[in-house]
């Protein structure tokens, strides 16, 4: 096929949906993240959770999806809005949709970095029905030869193939993972390898994207953090080619019993690969709600208008966008709660 003809066959199966969905769905994190920065900073998370699940929630009401909530902020009896089963969105394709409304309420409430607004969209079917459990994970970034790491080998192994891979010293890569008694061994080993340790005290997706991102300091990401934040994070490693295996950890066999509910017919302890995780065509937004390395976050500039940072990222297309939102509530359809 001439290349004329190609990309006419590409534009052909190009739907209208494709390009409008990114700019719908920045639209529900960055109402999320206004809303939710009003907290920022007085100490109570559940008060900025709250505000950012019922902003994502009506900004969902506006999104020309039929969307259902895979990952989302609890069981139907647990959660009032945004709830594993939950139907939203204003009617069109099927999608299945994973939310952290407000990934890092702790940094929102003290103000820390890294506090961030998240979403993600794949065709249904596409995401793994993860419980609210904990998930071992590890993710390196692009670029890297394939099935370069392995959540089942040493660290200390992984390490070593990684400074092969990126043509550095051990003594030069950094390991980020949460700051937590159950990754002493972890920090340990990864220290005794001769690698540095970057210790977070929450906010594990802005630290797997940032092992993806090649101008971050973060050279792999490592440890065990919320499994929903896995399957958010398998979505953002998808976007920008990255790497990632988890395993869920399982406490109790009622854990396991609802994990094989969630996903039957499926070995829930199964090692999983990025596709176990997210498959097909995934979207990815997220707007910072306090500033880190990856975004801004929020700013009011003046009474009744605020400056938003977000990410975008599709993984069919491979393109990444920074937006910058301009936000008058004067003309506003919606006002931040
Ligand atoms: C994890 C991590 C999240 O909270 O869920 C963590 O994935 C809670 O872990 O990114 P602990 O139970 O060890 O405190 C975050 O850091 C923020 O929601």
């Amino acid at each position: 096929m001439s290349d004329t003809e190609h990309n006419k066959d590409k534009n052909s199966s190009y739907r209208v949906t494709d390009r409008n969905l990114a700019l719908e769905l920045v639209r529900v994190t960055e109402a999320a993240a206004i809303s939710s920065a009003h907290w920022t900073g007085r100490g109570k998370k559940n008060e900025a959770d709250g505000a950012a699940v019922q902003a994502m929630r009506s900004a969902f009401d506006t999104v020309a999806i039929n969307g259902t909530v895979v990952i989302g902020e609890g069981e139907m009896d647990e959660a009032p809005m945004l709830y594993i089963g939950e139907h939203v969105g204003a009617g069109g394709p099927a999608m299945d949709i994973a939310v952290d409304p407000l990934e890092g309420t702790n940094l929102c409430a003290k103000s820390m970095p890294n506090a961030m607004t998240v979403v993600a969209l794949a065709e249904r079917g596409n995401f793994l029905h993860a419980p609210d459990i904990y998930m071992e994970k590890l993710v390196v970034g692009p670029n890297l030869p394939s099935n370069l790491i392995d959540i089942d080998a040493p660290i200390a192994t992984n390490l070593r193939e990684l400074a092969r891979a990126k043509k550095k010293d051990v003594s030069e890569l950094i390991l980020c993972a949460l700051d937590r008694e159950r990754h002493e061994e972890l920090i340990a080993k990864t220290r005794e390898a001769g690698a540095r340790v970057m210790l977070l005290s929450d906010g594990d997706v802005a630290a797997a994207i940032a092992a993806c991102i090649e101008d971050s300091s973060v050279d792999i990401y490592a440890g065990s953090g919320g499994a929903p934040e896995g399957v958010l994070a398998a979505a953002a490693v998808r976007c920008v080619k990255g790497q990632m295996q988890g395993r869920l950890l399982f406490e109790d066999d009622t854990q396991i019993a609802r994990a094989k509910e969630m996903a039957p017919g499926q070995d829930p302890t199964r090692k999983l690969g990025l596709e176990d995780m997210a498959r097909g065509d995934v979207l990815f937004s997220a707007t910072g709600v306090t500033s880190g390395p990856l975004l801004r976050g929020v700013h009011f500039t003046a009474p009744g208008r605020a400056l938003t940072h977000s990410i975008v990222m599709r993984s069919k297309s491979g393109t990444v966008r920074f937006i910058e939102g301009r936000h008058n509530f004067a003309t506003k359809t919606w006002t931040p709660s």
